[in-house]
């Protein structure tokens, strides 16, 4: 089974579905063993590791200078709602204390510590709620057997027992929806390396369900959502967009989420100096909000538990772009124009927010709309001219009041759009 058939979300999960739609940005968090290596989360499989020797690396994983605390209070600067961290990635290694393998944090590491627990109890203090990324795909467990399409040259041994693995899963999903109390949801990955193989989802998700009817399960499966997941991600593309060349799959009617790293890499990567600006990251959490998406903004954290001072210090900008212009952002609609080359629009309520990306020649020519409009001013500023005819919709914004990161225009309408 691909999903859960036949699953009616209960009406905590709705209520969780509006609270995810409402929250807008979230802090994305690949941390593990790997970091060690600053190479990216991907290095066991890209340098052939061999499990015995990947197995080495945990004993110098001592982030001693991790501090939960402060991660949140960073996200929570950032003007984010949530927090979704690997508690497990492809390499397999668990950055919880796992009773189901001893290839975890607890077991393998002089720093011997679950780091989830105080980032539960922080995201708890903060008031923001934790996601947990666990990856379907397994290079170091013996029985995710038959292989898929990864982690082909680590040295295991080719045989296993592929409904243990099934087992192994249920048993961590079980620790992770019963141990950190009320959780935001699963953010599964992983699952194309073997897209033919039984993935036992109409179980899993049902158990994930019955645990924390709330949670929202997510899959990064790269298709269309199958039944018993509640919300639908894209990879470092906006909804229908697909610069990546994995997000072929059509926008579902779930809540959206847009992952995207702020360098070019997930996990720590000591060369990647890539890191996007903050005009082009507050523009993509623009601009996936006009098109009614989430953004989960990636950060690899050092092996010694700090954040990249690049990466802090843009998510404290986009802080404080967000405290001055948040109510265009939090708890809006996409639309309710098309995205257009002149930017997004976004609406709560009788209010529309044109965020204007682009300069035209002249004034911004909009699509028609079936709502009068009564007043148009700018978010930060007075009354602007502007023209409503059945062939679009005209505004002039004076060339002082033009900001190059998102010059803001509040049409007040006459009646909540597609309402009239
Ligand atoms: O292979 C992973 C990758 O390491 C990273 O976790 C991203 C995040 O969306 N997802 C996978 C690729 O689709």
């Amino acid at each position: 089974a691909l999903g859960q058939p036949g699953y009616r979300p209960a009406p905590e999960n709705l209520e969780a579905r509006r609270w995810f739609h409402d929250a807008k940005f979230g802090l994305f968090i690949h941390w593990g063993i790997y970091s060690l290596l600053g190479d990216g989360e991907w290095v066991m499989n890209n340098r052939r590791i061999q499990v015995a020797d990947y197995e080495k690396l945990a004993a110098f994983f001592n982030p001693i200078r991790y501090d939960a605390d402060a991660w949140v209070r960073l996200a929570k600067e950032a003007g984010m709602k949530y927090i979704t961290i690997t508690s497990k990635h492809h390499d397999g290694f668990a950055m919880f204390d796992s009773k189901a393998t001893d290839w975890d944090i607890v077991d393998r590491t002089p720093y011997g510590k679950d780091v989830l627990k105080p980032l539960a109890e922080a995201c708890r203090r903060h008031g923001l709620k934790l996601f947990f990324y666990y990856s379907q795909l397994d290079w170091h467990h013996p029985d995710y057997f038959p292989r898929g399409r990864t982690g082909r040259d680590n040295g295991r041994p080719e045989r296993g027992d592929w409904p243990r693995y099934l087992d192994f899963m249920d048993a961590q999903l079980t620790e992770l929806l019963t141990t950190y109390g009320e959780i935001g949801g699963i953010w599964f990955d992983g699952w194309w390396d073997r897209p033919d193989a039984d993935w036992g989802h109409d179980e899993l998700y049902a158990m994930i369900h019955r645990l924390q009817p709330h949670a929202l399960i997510g899959n990064n499966h790269h298709r269309e959502p199958f039944p018993g997941e509640d919300f639908q991600m894209f990879e470092q593309d906006l909804p229908g967009e697909n610069t990546a060349g994995f997000n072929r799959a059509g926008v579902s009617r779930l809540p959206l989420e847009t992952c995207l790293t702020i360098n070019r890499s997930w996990g720590y990567h000591r060369g990647d100096r890539n890191h996007k600006s903050e005009r082009e990251l507050i523009q993509t959490l623009v601009k996936a909000a006009g098109r009614n998406a989430n953004l989960l903004l990636n950060t690899g954290p050092l092996p010694d538990g700090t954040i990249q001072p690049e990466h802090a210090e843009r998510l404290r900008a986009i802080g404080k772009w967000l405290r001055a212009n948040g109510q265009s952002i939090y708890g809006t609609r996409g639309g309710p124009f098309p995205p257009g080359p002149w930017g997004v629009s976004t609406w709560k309520g009788r209010r529309v927010y044109l965020h204007l990306l682009a300069r035209p020649q002249g004034s911004w020519q909009l699509p028609p709309l079936k709502e009068r409009i009564r007043a148009a001013r700018l978010l930060h500023g007075g009354a602007i001219p502007f023209t409503q005819s059945e062939q679009g919709i005209r505004v002039e914004v004076p060339a002082e009041a033009w900001d190059p990161v998102d010059t803001i225009v509040v049409l007040e309408l006459r009646d909540r759009p597609g309402r009239s």
